[in-house]
């Protein structure tokens, strides 16, 4: 199943009259837009292979058809988003989810769709069927050597897959903590994950990253043992260069400022990379921007500026990923409104007048800071993000042209609606 070029040209060329219309006009009004067109043309979100099938609660799942039954029909959905935004040309694999029984073939057919692979995830939060120890008190954390060595090699396990598939990172996200009072030596369970932290690392290749998660709660509910940006920081920091710490939107207590967690991080050169989401209570894995678009663009705006300050290239230093989890929507449509969501805020975050907001720090004028931010976030960049993606090859409007192909109709003719590869 895929959607051809002659498709995406027609549907577009049915909408171009009103696009450049809308372009137009706001190239007109904000003439920084067309300055950014090619940092949007070159931005890439990679989608994780666990999103493309319905995810589910600890309640219930609800399944749809057509869901991928293994990792070809994995990259094959990635390439049909990739094929009509243009900007989802990276997929980020699970391991024992998505092992490449024939790296060499896998990763041939990535590149026919123009994808690459992103960071690799590891997994100690499950018992496989007919591993020898368990993870039920924990994984690098565990008070029992043996178990911290088995997690310790399936770590280096996913490095070596990634290899051969031309990966560049390893994300490690731990369930590890405790259940209840008493029952874990924090400062004792921080450094065993330290340590075996520290053998996975000796095991990445020179140009790999490790980037370590963290996450305020769940599935452990009293503590984690790599619980927040700070804890992840100081566990990155004690690694070396090549340690990083990564960002999931979701992993934070109420309240927390998530852009001044990145703009530290960023300033310490120790934000790796991102998980987007967007949560209202906690790790919901809602649609990127579906609750708190404007804290989005208030991340994008600090990322922006501290990526300047430091550098670095927006699309290549920093690893951006959506993490995400579907129950009732078309993971593929929730996907594409995703990437769209990331889209709009970072090329808001570019046309802040960035001149101007540093005058009004500077003479400490509270009202026009926040006037100046908020007529960036206030512009609708749509037709700016359409263009960009028009000129990359994508389609205007991705999610119209995904239903009048009846995309999610045909996948379900084409698999069935029985089954699904495994993943949350
Ligand atoms: C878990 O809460 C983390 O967000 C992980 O990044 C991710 O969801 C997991 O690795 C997917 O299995
Ligand atoms: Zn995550
Ligand atoms: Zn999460
Ligand atoms: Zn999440």
């Amino acid at each position: 199943m895929h959607i051809s070029r002659t498709t995406i040209a027609e549907h577009n060329d049915q909408r171009m009259f009103a696009h450049e219309r809308r372009f137009n006009h706001l190239a007109s009004e904000t003439p920084q837009a067309l300055s950014v067109l090619p940092l949007l043309e070159a931005f890439q979100v990679a989608i994780p292979s666990w999103a493309l099938g319905a995810g589910g609660t600890r309640f219930g799942r609800f399944g749809l058809g057509g869901e991928p039954r293994n990792l070809e029909e994995k990259i094959a959905d990635v390439g049909l988003l990739h094929a009509l935004n243009r900007s989802s040309g990276a997929i980020s694999l699970h391991i024992p989810w998505d092992i490449p029984e024939d790296a060499e073939r896998i990763k041939a057919l990535a590149t026919r769709y123009g994808l690459v692979f992103d960071a690799m995830n590891s997994n100690t939060f499950q018992d496989q069927p007919g591993q020898p120890l368990s993870y039920k008190y924990g994984s690098l954390q565990h008070v029992d050597k043996a178990v911290r060595k088995q997690a310790i090699d399936h770590n280096i396990e996913v490095i070596r897959y990634g290899e051969v598939l031309g990966s560049k990172s390893l994300t490690v996200w731990l369930a590890d903590g405790s259940c209840f009072p008493g029952q874990l030596n924090f400062r004792e369970a921080f450094q065993r994950t330290l340590e075996s932290l520290h053998e996975i690392y000796a095991a990445l290749p020179a140009d790999w990253k490790l980037f370590l998660e963290y996450k305020a709660f769940e599935p452990n509910f009293y503590s984690t043992t790599v619980a927040d940006w700070g804890q992840s920081l100081l566990a990155v920091s004690k690694l070396g260069p090549q340690a990083y710490t990564l960002v999931d939107l979701g992993h934070h207590l109420q309240g927390a400022n998530i852009e001044q967690i990145v703009a530290l991080l960023l300033m310490e050169g120790k934000l790796g990379g991102f998980h987007f989401n967007d949560s209202k209570y906690g790790d919901d894995d809602l649609t990127v921007g579906s609750i708190k678009p404007y804290q989005l663009f208030l991340i994008f705006c600090e990322l922006v500026e501290g990526m300047d300050a430091r550098g670095m290239l927006h699309s290549r230093d920093l690893g951006w990923m959506i993490d995400a989890s579907h129950n009732v929507k078309d993971p593929l449509e929730d996907l594409l409104q995703s990437v769209e969501a990331i889209k709009i805020a970072y090329a808001q975050a570019l046309l802040v007048d960035r001149a101007a907001l540093r005058e009004a720090r500077a003479a400490s004028d509270v009202v026009r800071a926040q006037e100046v931010l908020q007529a960036a976030y206030r512009t609708d960049v749509r037709p700016l993000v359409a263009e960009a993606r028009l000129r990359a090859g994508g389609a205007l409007e991705p999610l119209a042209l995904y239903r009048a192909g009846e995309v999610r109709r045909r996948l379900t003719e084409e698999r069935g609606s029985g089954g699904r590869a495994t993943g949350l």
